[in-house]
């Protein structure tokens, strides 16, 4: 296993577009294995393949209390939304920064699980907010693009500031 650098906006590379899976071998086997060591790593409870540069359809979750109960998502879609909500969202790529985020309230989800199995199931709360932001991660799309245009440019302003101080 190990553990992999997850990339921070505003790095292109966020950006593209992961391409769809093939077929679940066991290098996507051994991806899947090291993008759980880095979330659990930097405390998330979600991550795309996008955020540590590999532009494969990959997420991988994990919203247990206990941290034991890790999924995979393979070329993951959402096949019906219903509602909307509003959540505070992080992002392991944004990192310091949090926002009211509003997305779909309840999502039907189809993917490949790491066995090839064609898995399609509901997801409500925090479990269909993580989905879909991770499904976002595959698109080229973070959190902050739903912010208002004062907002993203505050966000950016202060982004470059830190990195300005970092670089001395
Ligand atoms: O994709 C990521 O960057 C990991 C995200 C996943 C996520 C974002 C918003 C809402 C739910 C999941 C987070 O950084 S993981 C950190 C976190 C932890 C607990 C609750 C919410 C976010
Ligand atoms: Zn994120």
């Amino acid at each position: 296993m190990s553990k992999l650098t997850v990339l921070h906006f505003p790095d292109p590379r966020l950006r593209k577009k992961a391409r769809p899976v093939a077929g679940v071998d066991a290098g996507i086997r051994q991806l899947s294995k090291d993008m759980l060591e880095t979330m659990y790593a930097e405390n998330g409870i979600g991550l795309a393949a996008t955020q540590v540069n590999v532009q494969q359809r990959v997420i991988v979750m994990d919203l247990s209390a206990e941290r034991d109960a890790p999924m995979t998502l393979v070329n993951p879609e959402i096949l019906e939304q219903s509602g909307t909500e509003e959540m505070e969202e992080g992002c392991l790529s944004v990192p310091g920064f949090s926002d009211l985020v509003q997305r779909a309230e309840k999502i039907t989800c189809r993917y490949l699980n790491l066995d090839g199995e064609l898995i399609e199931e509901e997801a409500d709360g925090l479990r269909a907010v993580c989905i879909q932001h991770e499904i976002d991660h595959l698109d080229g799309k973070l959190f902050i693009d739903y912010l208002s245009p004062i907002k993203k440019r505050r966000l950016r302003k202060k982004i470059e500031k830190q990195n300005k101080i970092r670089a001395l």
